[in-house]
Order: C-alpha cells, then sequence, then structure tokens
C-alpha cells in the first residue's frame, strides 16, 4: 500500500517522532500550524474514523490515552490544546491514515 504514514510506521520515511509504544506512534508534523503541531497515528492502517472498526474500539482508547503522553512530552499539558482529526473533503483530509493533530504551545482561536 501506497501509505506515507505506513511509511513512517516502518521508518522507510525519516520522522521527529516523539512518542511511541506497540500500537501508535507521534511525530512532528511537517508543516506546523502552531508552536507544537504533533500528528498521533495508530500503527494499524485505518483510512479514517469512518473506517473504524468495531475491533478498533481498544486500539483508539490506546491512541487516546497516548495523547495524553504527547502532551505531557511536549508540555502543553498545562495550558491546554487541540486535538483535531480532519476527515473527508469537506474536511481537508489529505493523508488517508487516520491521524489526530495535537496542536498548541499558544493561545488558539475558535473560527472555520
Ligand atoms: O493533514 C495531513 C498532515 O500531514 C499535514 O498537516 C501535513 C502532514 N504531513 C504530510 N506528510 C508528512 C510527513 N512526511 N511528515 C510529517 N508530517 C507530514 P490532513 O489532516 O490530512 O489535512
Amino acid at each position: 500500500m501506497d501509505c506515507i504514514f505506513c511509511k513512517i510506521v516502518n521508518g522507510e520515511i525519516p520522522s521527529k517522532k516523539v512518542y511511541e509504544d506497540e500500537h501508535v506512534v507521534a511525530f512532528e508534523d511537517i508543516n506546523p500550524i502552531a508552536p507544537v503541531h504533533i500528528l498521533t497515528i495508530p500503527k494499524k492502517h485505518i483510512s479514517s474514523v469512518l473506517d473504524i472498526k468495531e475491533e478498533d474500539k481498544e486500539l483508539i482508547g490506546h491512541l487516546h490515552l497516548a495523547l495524553q503522553k504527547v502532551a505531557a512530552a511536549t508540555g502543553v499539558n498545562e495550558d491546554g490544546f487541540r486535538v483535531i482529526t480532519n476527515t473527508g473533503v469537506h474536511g481537508q483530509q489529505t493523508v488517508f491514515h487516520i491521524h489526530y493533530h495535537l496542536v498548541g504551545g499558544r493561545q488558539l482561536e475558535w473560527k472555520m
């Protein structure tokens, strides 16, 4: 499968990792929109929120616990942050391996 994030999981493409365990990896976004901008992904290829299956429930819960660790590792757990999962065309998803943007390090606004 020609998936850029699977290649990051497999080490075929370099990334700046901030957290990794058996099931997930978190790395710096190549095009950051804030001082802290980390992508957290499951190592298993799931294309989007719409492709999560019943069998993935534990994995997705695990990923949310990993987000807490990413927040602590990057120091944004104190002042807060935002987690975003773009989905589909209107969501402007560009990489079809589910990923959770963790954005913070400054005061965020809420404009769409
Ligand atoms: O966001 C996809 C995000 O993935 C976007 O913010 C750029 C980022 N990206 C793409 N390629 C890489 C690599 N190789 N390293 C790190 N970050 C990357 P989306 O939510 O799909 O619009």
